[in-house]
């Protein structure tokens, strides 16, 4: 069984990051998602608007995902691919090269960003909507 990982916030769920799953699972037969904790996202500078509960039990909904865990640092990826025989990691090429390290331990696989639809566009419009 080839084993997929990926990692986000997966905030106010769109068509770009379903995109990203698609094709990360295209990649093998089972999927890891790796949720940025809320304490994360604070690292991260991010605020969701879904807490990490929430996030987790949208994802784990969704049919090409087939495990959800959280992610709380920058640091446990290599114990994440190990822990959990990943043979392929993938990211959006918004990450392009900043997560080669891993290619000691797995594939690492930058899979073009969908244009055209972010959480921030999401955000930014509805605000600007209800001015
Ligand atoms: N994504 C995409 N197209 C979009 C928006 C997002 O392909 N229009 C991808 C991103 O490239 C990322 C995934 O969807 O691979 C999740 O996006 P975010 O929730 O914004 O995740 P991010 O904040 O980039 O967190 O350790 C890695 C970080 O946790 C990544």
């Amino acid at each position: 069984m080839k084993k997929v990982i990926t990692y986000g916030t997966f905030d106010l769920l769109h068509w770009g990051h379903i995109n990203l799953l698609k094709r990360a699972k295209d990649l093998g037969d089972y999927l890891i998602v790796a949720i940025s904790s809320d304490q994360f996202n604070a690292i991260k500078e991010k605020e969701a608007y879904h807490s990490f509960e929430n996030r987790k039990m949208i994802l784990e909904a969704i049919r090409y995902v087939d495990e959800v865990i959280a992610e709380d640092n920058w640091e446990q990826k290599v114990e994440d691919v190990q822990k959990h025989g990943i043979d392929v990691f993938v990211m959006g090429d918004d990450w392009d090269g900043k997560f080669d390290f891993l290619t000691e331990y797995c594939d690492v696989v930058y899979l073009p960003r969908t244009e055209g639809i972010s959480t921030t566009k999401i955000k930014t419009e509805l605000f600007e909507a209800n001015q």
